[in-house]
């Protein structure tokens, strides 16, 4: 097998607890996601990336693990997760692991011995500290809300968690550990899974000091751990003992890694994984202030999001691999934050979002739903939220800034705008379960939904369809060099990709009107559209929302 096989893929990311429910509880499955096989076939995807289905108390929806060789009770059993690899591999579908090993669930065994005594043998699997001056360690807050310390009244010292309380940071320092870790993930190879996402692997090693670092908000976030001491030690050390000895798919999810350092972990000769997510494209505008964090963001505009993804596609040009992405579980629906939701331009302006984001360099993650461009939740009261991040920043808003506007930030910007479940058909539950579902669905499903998207060939569905395809036959795509053109437009993000004598011209207006394309552009644009969101294209003007791309030779 060719080993950089990944650079020609396509993955589609799915959070199960969301995305089909086969025995009625609620709860998407495994089961469910056998089930669709056959539609992510059709679409044409080559890897999904199947968020945690591990043993998980769902403090964070799986993302607190307590048995990493078990399957979580709601979602199955193991028998059901062969079958489901089965079916993925009869399609030529391969299926990517979620990683969560910067910490774990508080009930994991390794922490309920830990927090024993501190003697116990797996007491250093964690990281425990004395109070200082009565107070915690440091000033760091978690992720979501709160000091990321928490007091044990047992053996009277503090353990960390840089995300919820039920989530304690594992001690990477410690041998035992990572030789947990990679005997573990070897556990999951052997069994024919074929790669890797690495949850927050950016943070996994902390500073010995625990200085409190940089302010961030109004407070002081774990992100300070991001690139620590050893960090590129023990993902050399994981690729060398586990990595290097199967063809896998491997990207590390890094929160506070710049273009340059994501060389560090990504690049040829790095040793360490072939990708990693970033996340300055979907942070707020650098050109505000921002009080609590990501709630009180402004969104980014056009020219900013342009500005970050060039920065990343010029410096991952030679040496290193972009992963492409505008959605996942933890961000609002790309249409509505980038796009225009509105009845009228929701599935224009979805696939002019796809045209400009599959078109750059690098390996495209779709998020389930957004092939169907699906739209935030627009939820309206505080009881339909269920994600920890949401329900945990709610007391700290409500006296800050009031019940209203915390709700229109999480209308914004909550995790659960993505979280809702998938939808298939207009039959109630959006036929995601015959139950009730454990967040509501979008009051959207009657006329968004798979099925509605597979009768008509104009839909969003058939439009990835087409993209996927033309990556996987027109080297261009994949290989091409990333230029930007108008680099100052206000509407227009336009950009070149060549190969030899072939040049791709990808244009796309973020404008909901028409806008006149640049002159020193048109003269250039002729040969064959190989793909647009619109029938009929210009060389002079681009219609609202049109994304078009021309193929010269
Ligand atoms: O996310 C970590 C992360 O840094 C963010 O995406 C974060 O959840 C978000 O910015 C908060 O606004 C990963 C997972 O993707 C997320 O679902 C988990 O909750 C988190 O790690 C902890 O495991
Ligand atoms: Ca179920």
């Amino acid at each position: 097998m060719n080993q950089d096989w990944w650079k020609n893929a396509v993955v589609y990311q799915i959070y199960p607890r969301s995305f089909a429910d086969a025995n009625g509880d609620g709860i998407g499955d495994l089961k469910g996601i056998t089930g669709k096989m056959e539609y992510l076939s059709k679409l044409g995807i080559d890897v999904i990336w199947l968020s945690p289905v591990y043993q998980s108390p769902n403090a964070d929806n799986g993302y607190d693990i307590s048995d990493y060789q078990a399957i979580m009770t709601e979602f199955g059993t193991m028998d059901d997760f062969d079958e489901m690899l089965a079916k993925a591999h009869s399609y030529g579908i391969k299926i990517m692991m979620d990683i969560v090993v910067n910490h774990t669930s508080d009930e994991h065994k390794w922490f309920l011995e830990s927090r024993k005594s501190k003697d116990n043998p797996y007491r250093d699997y964690y990281i425990w500290r004395d109070p200082k001056d009565g107070k915690t360690p440091n000033r760091w807050e978690s992720c979501f809300s709160g000091p990321a310390w928490d007091y044990d009244e047992a053996t009277g010292q503090y353990y960390l968690h840089l995300f919820a309380k039920k989530q304690p940071d594992l001690n990477w320092d410690n041998e035992k550990v990572r030789n947990e870790v990679y005997k573990m993930m070897t556990w999951w190879c052997e069994k024919g899974v074929d790669g890797f996402r690495f949850d927050v692997i950016s943070l996994i090693s902390k500073d010995p000091a625990l200085p409190d670092g940089e302010e961030y908000g109004n407070g002081y976030t774990g992100n300070n751990c991001a690139n620590g001491p050893h960090v590129h030690e023990y993902l050399k050390e994981m690729n060398q003992r586990v990595l290097s000895k199967y063809p896998l798919i491997t990207v590390g999810e890094c929160p506070g890694v710049d273009a340059e350092q994501a060389l560090l972990y990504s690049g040829k000769d790095s040793h360490e994984l072939n990708m990693i997510f970033e996340f300055e494209h979907v942070s707020g505008s650098r050109h505000h202030q921002n009080k609590y964090g990501k709630w009180d963001s402004e969104p980014m505009t056009m020219p900013e999001l342009r500005e970050v993804m060039t920065k990343w596609q010029l410096q991952l040009a030679d040496n290193g691999w972009n992963s492409l992405f505008l959605d996942n579980h933890d961000q609002p629906r790309c249409v509505s934050r980038f796009g225009n939701d509105s009845e009228e331009y929701r599935v224009l302006s979805a696939k002019m979002l796809a045209t400009c984001l599959h078109m750059q360099k690098g390996t495209p993650y779709i998020y389930q739903g957004e092939e169907l461009g699906m739209t935030n939740a627009g939820f309206t009261s505080m009881e339909q939220y269920r994600d920890v991040e949401t329900l945990n920043a709610y007391p700290e808003l409500k006296d800050g800034v009031g019940e209203e506007k915390a709700l229109e930030y999480f209308r914004r910007i909550s995790r659960d705008n993505a979280r809702t479940p998938m939808q298939w058909d207009a039959s109630k539950n959006a036929g995601f379960t015959s139950g009730q579902p454990w967040i509501e669905v979008n009051p959207n499903y009657k006329t968004i939904n798979a099925q509605a998207a597979l009768e008509d060939p104009d839909s969003v569905f058939y439009y990835y369809q087409k993209l996927i395809k033309l990556r996987h036959e027109y080297p261009i795509i994949v290989d091409g060099v990333y230029e930007l053109l108008a680099a100052n437009h206000p509407f227009i993000f336009a950009y070149t990709r060549t190969l030899g004598n072939q040049k791709l011209y990808v244009l796309c207006n973020f404008l909901d009107d028409y806008v006149d394309i640049p002159d020193d552009i048109s003269p250039c644009l002729e040969g064959e559209v190989l793909i647009s969101n619109y029938t009929e294209n210009t060389k002079r003007e681009l219609k609202p929302y049109e994304a078009v791309v021309w193929l010269t030779n």
